[in-house]
């Protein structure tokens, strides 16, 4: 069986853990460590100081790993990864093989201050154009899946939820670089973190991802405007062929049917309204790809706990539907208010070639 082109890694930076992580021969295309400012050194010491540059470092409280952990993207393709930085003030780092390209920045609201409009909404539409301006200018140009990260996702900010001020900013720097904001967006999540400063990845590629949709839910990019002015730009999740594997990435996941949040104040119920969701996203990629190629048992999960106290509720219903199946934790605001939870999983699959 060919190794797949990549592959998402969990890699724990607890000193004493045993992780699947190889030599530091192995070629990592960035990723994200979640956990305390000092993250990035702990990283490092594993990884190698070059190489943990490429990864953004996420300020959010594991709820196991005391040291945190990191998501890294390993790829197993031909050729060398070459990293480098873009932007005015090279604000964006990026690494990249033949045909997939990582990027993150951290962008401080301070810095947008001035600005007329909000200062979230301002630096959302800032890490956004810049993104896009390097997916153009690299010829990386299809964004696969995006994470957001920002502070205080809930709190009002003159009258809007802030998480609806960034959905401000992120669907007018999507119209301004052309891209649809209502047919086929990336996958993504949106949470909140702690800090001062707004952090966006992306994993891009050559080659356009297939989107994919739930069945169980109105499109988010189609929500009605009870939600906010502008609706969330992202897909339920996105499949892309990378060699003679494929990619699934699935955005965040949490207790919604339809357009409404199910089970308010009941986190356990949330979580199995959540795996009930991520598991007809993962039926229906398997539907475009013609094969069975995904199954939520083997891919790499997470999940974004709101209350710390909800930590073991969450654990025993997780346990329940996936006995074999770690899934870290993180303690995160999640992007409504109501919702007590949310779930995301990445994996690949090698692809059949008919001989
Ligand atoms: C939802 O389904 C929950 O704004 O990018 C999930 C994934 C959610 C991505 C985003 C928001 C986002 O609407 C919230």
């Amino acid at each position: 069986m060919h190794a797949p082109a990549i592959e998402p890694l969990l890699l724990s930076l607890d000193a004493q853990a045993v992780t699947p992580a190889g030599s530091t021969e192995e070629r990592w295309l960035g990723g994200a460590v979640y956990g305390p400012a000092d993250a990035r050194t702990q990283l490092a010491r594993r990884i190698g100081e070059r190489r943990a540059a490429a990864c953004a470092v996420v300020d959010m409280v594991p709820l196991a790993a005391a040291h945190g952990f990191a998501e890294l993207w390993r790829v197993c393709g031909e050729g060398p990864v070459i990293e480098g930085r873009y932007g005015p003030n090279g604000e964006v780092t990026w690494s990249a093989d033949s045909s997939l390209l990582f990027a993150h920045l951290s962008l401080e609201e301070r810095d947008f201050a001035g600005d007329r409009r909000s200062p979230l909404e301002a630096a959302a539409y800032a890490a956004y154009r810049d993104l896009f301006g390097l997916l153009q200018q690299s010829g990386y140009e299809h964004a696969i899946r995006f994470w957001n990260y920002l502070p205080h996702i809930n709190v009002d900010e003159d009258g809007l939820e802030r998480y609806r001020r960034f959905n401000i900013g992120r669907h007018k720097a999507f119209v301004e670089a052309r891209r649809s904001t209502d047919s086929a967006p990336p996958a993504a999540c949106a949470l909140g973190c702690g800090g001062n400063a707004l952090t966006v990845m992306v994993l891009a590629g050559r080659a356009a991802p297939t989107p994919i949709e739930n069945p169980r839910q109105v499109s988010a990019y189609r929500y009605p405007v009870q939600y906010g002015p502008r609706p969330p730009t992202f897909s339920r999740a996105a499949l892309v062929r990378a060699g003679s594997s494929a990619l699934l990435t699935v955005s965040g996941t949490a207790s919604i049917v339809g357009h409404e949040t199910l089970h308010i104040g009941d986190v356990a119920a949330q979580v199995d309204e959540s795996l009930r969701n991520l598991e007809a996203v993962i039926e229906a990629a398997n539907r475009a790809a013609s094969a069975p190629l995904f199954a939520v048992e083997s891919m790499q999960l997470k999940g974004y706990v709101r209350h710390a106290t909800d930590t073991e509720a969450v654990r025993d219903r997780l346990a329940r539907r996936l006995p074999a199946t770690p899934v870290p934790l993180v303690r995160a605001d999640i992007c409504r208010a109501d919702l007590l939870f949310e779930i995301e999983a990445a994996g690949s699959a090698a692809l059949r070639t008919a001989a």
